[in-house]
């Protein structure tokens, strides 16, 4: 295996660091609480962790809006605590990836301070500022139609120097401009260098295909004539300059610390279906990006005008978003690399999306995505809480426990259209249709409170229970029956299962992490299944692998219904050539190896 690069094998932790672990008692989690549960981490068998970002932050959007790259959000610690958190880390052989989100910054950067401070400024052109347009009438209009990507347009006035600046997401995240030299040098010392040298293993590199602006700006085509403010986001994305600034990242800020094979970097790549467009990015030849995270399953069913009206998708959805990005390695000769993942903090949590979060069926949900992530092939991630499967929020929960600006801000254009709405009971679907797709789509179902035992507030704090401090942000109901006492070496529980996968997958990772996947029956809108052989191109032989079994073929069928359901053996797996190697209820409860239970996943060897 030496010949592989040490991130390709690896399993990352994502850490949401406002909810892990509150070591002070203020209701907020931080840095030393994360450092406390480094050994939690390494019991769990991952091998790298990456930070949501922690850095100085007005948290206007819960820290994607920096204000200074080299200092630390206070209520989440100071900088030594990084030192220790890397410190003790690595000691247990985890390395650190940091959110490295330089698309924009925070509106209240000393780099944008000084830039909107005039026009003349030598900092005015470090950020994209236009003058208005004015319609027939005179009125002053921003300089294109584009809708920013929680709401409004993505222009927003500044009186004081009567010009526009541009913001893809909040009027509080105002976009660099690249196209200077100097601003980009000033983003790779800051940003990149400065955390480098502290000792971080790479990033996650925050929406990384839009930093390149199409700088004529026209307009995007109308899809929501209700709104002046259109969906424009292919004309965010891949803009013409992008691989040029990437590769000079490489150069200038990455090469110095051993480069992509060394430094780890995975870009956050939405909006890009074309596969020509995503090798530009993760080709090892180009030198960009080790590897992309990709939405095409978490974003299934989500409305494009309104983005959390769900929309209806069924398996067969999931199964064509997870096999297109499970065949780019052994297509492209080991040159790229992909990612497997379910969750994110942008994302709700896959039990509610994907299986079933209904009590009865929740646990055996957690085990058979469990199962399903971890015999794919790719970096794997998962995210704080779903090892224990955790769930969404309760339905009857109003808006107001939900603290994310994009919920909000959704709720509020909902609410817009009721009030246009021609009757009480018309305005009155038009909240509950909201409320309903909150339940299953908002970004806060990955942000609650990490759930560890089931004393008051979930162990999540160290603030009394009197009451007199709350979290940030309220626990999940359910935390007495979802957490991680309860399920620390309990056989069976979901995290305890996520630990035996994991040092599973590692010890047959030449079929897991590098294997080849072959989709069979993908029309069958019940059980997913797959096979994984051996991929060659990863120079991986069965002969090497660690494990007692040095199999070169393996079945995985996974059932996603409420049903038994029938496995299906492709032609050259028929079940006599099969033998049970897992399964996501318990192997002495199978009774028949052709027949799934409920919710069950199974591996089987493949002689
Ligand atoms: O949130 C999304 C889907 O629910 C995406 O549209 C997301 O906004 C986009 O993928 C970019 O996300 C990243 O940058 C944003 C930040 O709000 C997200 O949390 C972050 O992951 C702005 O920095
Ligand atoms: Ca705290």
């Amino acid at each position: 295996f030496t010949s592989q690069a040490w991130w390709k094998d690896a399993v990352v932790y994502q850490v949401y660091p406002a909810s892990f672990k509150d070591s002070n008692g203020d209701g907020i989690g931080d840095i030393p609480g994360l450092i406390a549960k480094a050994d939690y981490l390494s019991a769990l068998g991952i091998n790298v962790v990456w930070l949501s970002p922690m850095y100085k932050s007005p948290q206007v959007d819960m820290g994607y809006d920096i204000a200074d790259y080299e200092d630390i959000h206070a209520p989440f610690g100071k900088l030594a605590d990084m030192d220790v958190l890397i410190e003790a880390l690595h000691s247990r052989g985890i390395k650190l990836i940091l959110d490295l989100v330089i698309n924009h910054t925070s509106d209240q950067h000393a780099w944008f301070q000084e830039s909107r401070a005039s026009r003349d400024s030598p900092k005015r052109d470090w950020y994209i500022w236009r003058p208005a347009r004015y319609d027939a009438q005179g009125q002053r209009q921003p300089p294109n139609n584009w809708r920013a990507n929680f709401g409004g347009s993505v222009w927003e006035w500044d009186e004081p120097t009567q010009e526009y600046y541009l913001h893809y997401f909040a009027k509080e995240q105002p976009d660099l401009n690249w196209e200077n030299p100097t601003t980009r040098q000033a983003i790779y010392d800051s940003a990149v260098r400065f955390w480098l040298r502290r000792g971080i293993d790479g990033f996650r590199v925050d929406t990384v295909n839009k930093y390149s602006k199409p700088l004529e700006f026209p307009d995007a085509p109308v899809t929501d004539p209700a709104s002046p403010w259109q969906f424009a986001y292919p004309l965010f994305c891949n803009g013409p300059r992008i691989h040029e600034f990437l590769r000079e990242m490489v150069r200038e800020a990455l090469d110095p610390f051993g480069g992509p094979g060394h430094v780890m970097t995975v870009g956050e790549l939405p909006s890009t279906p074309d596969p020509v467009d995503i090798k530009r990015y993760v080709s090892a030849r180009a030198h960009e990006l080790n590897m992309v995270l990709s939405f095409d399953m978490v974003y299934l069913g989500m409305g494009t005008v309104r983005k959390y009206l769900p929309q209806p998708f069924n398996l067969c959805d999931v199964k064509a978003a997870l096999a297109r990005w499970q065949h780019m390695a052994a297509e492209s000769d080991g040159d790229m690399w992909t990612t497997v993942f379910a969750e994110n903090h942008d994302s709700a949590r896959s039990i509610s999306r994907f299986a079933s979060d209904a009590p009865e069926h929740r646990e055996a949900s957690a085990r058979l995505l469990a199962l399903m992530l971890t015999s794919l092939t790719g970096t794997l991630f998962i995210y704080q809480g779903q090892e224990i499967g955790m769930v969404n929020l309760p339905r009857a929960w109003p808006v107001d426990e939900y603290r994310d600006l994009e919920t909000h801000n959704f709720y509020a254009a909902m609410q817009a259209e009721a009030a246009k709405a021609g009757s009480p009971a018309e305005a009155d679907k038009i909240m509950t249709a909201a409320m309903d797709g909150i339940n299953v789509l908002a970004r806060d179902h990955a942000r609650s409170p990490m759930q560890w035992d089931a004393s008051p507030n979930a162990g999540f704090t160290s603030a009394p229970a009197d009451g007199s401090v709350q979290p940030w942000m309220r626990v999940n109901d359910n935390y007495r029956e979802i957490n991680v006492a309860a399920q620390m070496d309990k056989a069976g529980s979901p995290l305890e299962f996520w630990r035996r996968l994991l040092s599973f997958r590692r010890q047959h990772r030449h079929l897991f992490v590098y294997g080849e996947f072959v989709e069979h029956d993908h029309d069958n809108p019940f059980v997913f299944t797959y096979t994984k052989l051996i991929d060659h191109a990863s120079g991986i032989e069965a002969g090497e692998d660690a494990g007692p079994h040095p199999a070169a073929k393996a079945l995985v069928s996974l059932n996603f219904t409420d049903q038994p359901q029938a496995v299906c053996f492709p032609v050259d797996c028929s079940a006599d050539k099969c033998e049970l190697a897992i399964s996501s209820t318990s192997v002495d409860k199978v009774t028949d190896i052709a027949v799934l239970q409920p919710y069950e996943g199974r591996i089987y060897w493949v002689r």
